[in-house]
């Protein structure tokens, strides 16, 4: 298909469907969000309302993006602090600029166990299932056919091992079948809206993710109406983006759900962020139905994690390294981590974890790491256990730690050359100490 050809079929599409008209500004494959829609998704950042009024802000926002999430405004605490008394200016401001500048609107959040008033915490069961059904019809109803995606339920799973659900006001009074209440009641709030569940820490398979998945398939099986489910891919040394990234996107994607990556920010810097972001944004476009990607803020310097440095552009809105690699892979291009120097030559290449032995005390895990379509010269990737795990040995690999002595970050052994398609494999043994759950990849970055 040719490019005009995918954009209009695009456009036409969200217009068949009643939703705003993807903007695909005219520069398309030079900005992020004009060579996502040529990929037939959305480029989205989070916004914060008392940003509007700086220029560099704007200026980066309007060339750049074409979908918003408001950062904060649409939480339960901005537009119902007290009950009964909606206050949607701030939230308000945001969609206006969104919606005069043709950009699409993701909804974030409708009932979250945190940035909830107190008077909510405070209510009984009968009136809990009534406050929150209230909440989400009256704050649905009030951009109505605008919001493209709304998080209907946020972060309602705990993290580590258990996969159950995460205490909150709405779990303790009216339990596990708050969640598809809530989508209930927001599919007949808002029919146009798709209607997602997001989370954290789900963007692997693991524990937390297959409860997910669980959920979600329930869902599907038993018709309660749920859309999509974004995963809002907040990495670090401590959680990077994960070696099945792609296969966890796709196997829910597989149960008739979009996927979104809605929260995204990678910490780090140059080239190695740079291909993090390159992994993720393939990852995406490698999922027919995972629709659009938005990060978690326009600037590092505004970022929730600042000091990590986590975005696309600086504190002076000059374009990262991530920004190019970004763009790049929007743009179908398998090149390199853009701009950032050093480390380069083409390729790819993916990593896989198996566990090969156990005993009492311990295990060996096993990683292979394959090159894509090209040979590599080098590759790296990382291992993190959970304390109080501990890597006790390694083998076919150079290990270098982090200060935590949870994150080994893995190179090649005189193992580093690897034909087109050809793999090699490294080991490590992890002394359990009660704690036998697999370890987490990092994406595998070649050089
Ligand atoms: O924590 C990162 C994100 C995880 N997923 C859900 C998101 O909604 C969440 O966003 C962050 C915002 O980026 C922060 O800006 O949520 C935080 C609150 O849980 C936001 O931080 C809050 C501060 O805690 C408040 O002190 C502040 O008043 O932002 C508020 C508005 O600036």
């Amino acid at each position: 298909m040719t490019r005009n050809a995918l954009v209009v079929g695009v456009v036409g599409a969200f217009v068949a469907s009643g939703l705003v008209a993807l903007s695909t500004p005219a520069s398309a494959g030079t900005t992020l969000g004009a060579s996502a829609a040529e990929q037939g998704r959305y480029f989205g950042t989070a916004v914060a309302a008392n940003r509007l009024g700086e220029a560099g802000y704007v200026n980066t926002l309007n060339a750049e993006f074409n979908s918003v999430t408001p950062e904060n405004e649409m939480k339960w605490d901005q537009v119902e602090a007290s009950q009964g008394s909606f206050n949607f200016a701030n939230a308000d401001r945001i969609t206006s600029h969104a919606q005069s500048r043709g950009m699409r609107i993701r909804g974030h959040t409708l009932v979250w166990h945190s940035q909830l008033p107190g008077w909510v915490s405070g209510l009984g069961a009968a009136q809990l299932r009534s406050a929150m059904n209230n909440h989400i019809t009256t704050v649905m109803r009030h951009w109505q056919g605008r919001i493209h995606s709304w998080d209907v339920v946020n972060e309602a799973f705990q993290d580590g091992g258990s996969g159950a659900r995460r205490s909150s006001p709405f779990q303790n009074q009216l339990g596990n079948g708050f969640i598809e209440e809530a989508f209930r009641t927001a599919r007949a709030a808002d029919p146009t809206a798709k209607l997602c569940y997001n989370d954290y820490n789900t963007d692997g398979q693991n524990a937390k993710s297959n409860a997910v998945f669980a959920m979600v398939q329930d869902f599907r099986n038993r018709g309660v109406p749920i859309d999509c489910v974004g995963f809002q891919s907040h990495f670090n040394a401590a959680s990077p983006v994960p070696g099945d990234y792609r296969q966890n996107l796709q196997r829910f994607a597989n149960l008739g759900v979009d996927v979104q990556i809605t929260e995204l920010d990678i910490e780090g810097s140059g080239t190695s962020q740079a291909n993090n972001y390159r992994t993720v944004v393939e990852a995406c476009l490698a999922v027919s139905r995972c629709t659009g990607i938005t990060v978690w803020g326009v600037t590092d310097k505004y970022s929730w994690r600042a000091s990590g440095t986590p975005l696309l552009f600086d504190g002076n809105y000059a374009k990262k390294a991530a920004y190019t690699s970004t763009l790049n892979a929007l743009n179908g291009g398998g090149g390199g981590g853009g701009g950032g120097g050093g480390g380069g030559g083409a390729g790819t290449c993916t990593v896989s974890y198996s566990e090969t032995m156990r005993w009492p005390d311990r295990f060996n895990g096993q990683v292979t790491v394959r090159a894509g379509s090209t040979a590599i010269t080098g590759w790296t990737t990382t291992v993190t256990v959970r304390s109080p795990q501990r890597v006790s040995a390694t083998w076919n690999g150079s290990p270098t730690w982090d200060a935590s002595g949870n994150v080994m970050t893995m190179r090649p052994n005189g193992n580093g050359n690897l034909a087109a398609g050809a793999s090699t494999s490294f080991g490590f043994t992890v002394m359990a100490n009660g704690n036998f759950s697999a370890p987490t990849l990092g994406a595998c970055t070649v050089g």
